[in-house]
C-alpha cells in the first residue's frame, strides 16, 4: 500500500508498505485477523517481510498444527522455542486474539482488560526536505488536534532543527525519536537537547543496547524512551532497573504479540514506569489492534497511532480509523471492531495461502 507521505527516519525513505494480513479461522466459521508490521529491509530492527514469511510458513505455523490452544496467552508460550523473529510471531498471535475475543462475543479491548473508552493519539512526522516544511506540517497537525509531536532526528539534523521548532512552538508537547543513531560519543551534543524542554528522547543510541543508555539517562535531564532495545518483559526488566530509561514505548511487532506487550505493560505499571504504544505505519488491521492494546491503564503518554488517512489513501478496514481532537473512540464491536473490507484488501492483494492446522 503506498503511503500518502514518504516516512523519512536516520536511515532512509519508506514510499510503500508492504505486509501479510494473517486470518485465524475456526471450525464454525468465525475469523479473526492479524497484520504483521516488519519492513522490506531491516533497518529498525532485524526482521523483514520475506523473514517473517519464512518464519510463519517453516516454522510458527507447524508448531500450531502439533498443538491445541485454549487461550492466547499460550500461543506466546508455544512460539518461544523460535528465538525471537518477534514480528512473525506476533502477525499470527494477533489473529488468534481477535479470533478468540470473536468467539466470546466480546471487543479485544474487553479480551485484554482494557478499561479506557478513547485514547489520546500524537503524530510522528518523518524528517523534511526543510525546516519551514516540518514547521508547516507541524501546524496542520496541531491544528487538527494532535496531542503531542514526534520528529525524527538524526546527526546534523537535530540542535538546529529543534532549536527552531521549539521557538514557534514553545509550549507544545514535542519529543525527539532518533531511531539508534548516536553514540556515547555524541553525549554533548545530546545534552544540549535538555534545553528543549521535550518530553522524551526516542531510543538515542545502539538498537541492542541497554547499557550505554543508562549512562547517558545519568548524563541528561530529558527522559530516555527505548524502543528497538526492548524485546520482551525481560528486556524492559532490565532496562528499567539498570536506569537505562524513564520510558517505554511498547510495539506489538517488537515485543512478539498481545500478550507480552501486556506482560510489559502490568511490569511497567508496577515500576511507575509510563509507557505508550509505538507505530509501524500499519493499515487498518494492526491500527486496530494497536488501539486495543492503549486502552490498557498505564499508557498514559499519546501513541503514534493516528487516523488511517493520514498514511493512506483509502484503509483496508472500515470504517477507517479516524482520530477527532486527537482522540480515538474505542469500538465496542466484538474482535478488533473494524469490518476487514474486502474489495479494498483484494485490491492490493499480490498472494494468499491457506493453512490447514486441524491435527496433523
Ligand atoms: O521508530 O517509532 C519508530 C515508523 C516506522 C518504523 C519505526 C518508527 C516509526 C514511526 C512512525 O515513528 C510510527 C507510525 O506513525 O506508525
Ligand atoms: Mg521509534
Amino acid at each position: 500500500m503506498r503511503l500518502n507521505n514518504p516516512f523519512t527516519t536516520s536511515f532512509g525513505t519508506i514510499q510503500d508498505k508492504e505486509f501479510f494480513i494473517t486470518e485465524a479461522i475456526d471450525v464454525k466459521g468465525s475469523s479473526g485477523f492479524g497484520e504483521s508490521v516488519a519492513f522490506t529491509s531491516p533497518w529498525y530492527t532485524e526482521e523483514t517481510v520475506e523473514t517473517t514469511r519464512h518464519m510463519i510458513e517453516d516454522f510458527l505455523i507447524k508448531i500450531l498444527q502439533e498443538n491445541e490452544i485454549n487461550h492466547p496467552d499460550e500461543v506466546t508460550d508455544l512460539f518461544a522455542v523460535i528465538k525471537r523473529n518477534n514480528m512473525a510471531k506476533a502477525a499470527i498471535e494477533g489473529a488468534i486474539w481477535d479470533l478468540y475475543a470473536k468467539r466470546n462475543n466480546i471487543s479485544l479491548t474487553q479480551a485484554l482488560g482494557g478499561q479506557k473508552k478513547q485514547i489520546d493519539v500524537g503524530i510522528s512526522i518523518g524528517i523534511q526536505a526543510s525546516t519551514s516544511d516540518l514547521i508547516d506540517k507541524i501546524d496542520y497537525y496541531l491544528q487538527e488536534g494532535y496531542k503531542r509531536i514526534k520528529l525524527k532526528i538524526k546527526p546534523g539534523h537535530d540542535i538546529e532543527v529543534l532549536r527552531v521548532v521549539r521557538k514557534h512552538f514553545p509550549d507544545t508537547p514535542i519529543m525527539a525519536d532518533a531511531n539508534s543513531a548516536y553514540t556515547l560519543e555524541d553525549i554533548d551534543l545530546l545534552k544540549q537537547l535538555d534545553d528543549f524542554h521535550l518530553m522524551m528522547i526516542e531510543q538515542p543510541l545502539a538498537h541492542d543496547d541497554i547499557i550505554d543508555h543508562a549512562k547517558l539517562q545519568a548524563a541528561i535531564e530529558t527522559p530516555i524512551c527505548l524502543d528497538e532495545s526492548i524485546h520482551s518483559l525481560d528486556d524492559a526488566k532490565k532496562a528499567i532497573e539498570s536506569g537505562s530509561c524513564e520510558i517505554i514505548n511498547i510495539k506489538i511487532g517488537r515485543v512478539g504479540g498481545l500478550t507480552e506487550a501486556r506482560r510489559i505493560h502490568d511490569h511497567c505499571q508496577q515500576k511507575g514506569v509510563k509507557v505508550w504504544c509505538g507505530g509501524m505505519l500499519e493499515a487498518g488491521v494492526g491500527r486496530a489492534h494497536n488501539i486495543a492494546l492503549t486502552t490498557l491503564p498505564q499508557f498514559v503518554l499519546p501513541g503514534d497511532t493516528a487516523g488511517s488517512a493520514l498514511y493512506f489513501e483509502k484503509d483496508i478496514i472500515k470504517p477507517e480509523v479516524i482520530a477527532k481532537n486527537g482522540v480515538i473512540n474505542i469500538p465496542d464491536k466484538p474482535g478488533i471492531g473494524y469490518e476487514i473490507d474486502s474489495d479494498q484488501l483484494e485490491q492490493f492483494r499480490i498472494d494468499f495461502k491457506t493453512f490447514d492446522l486441524r491435527g496433523s
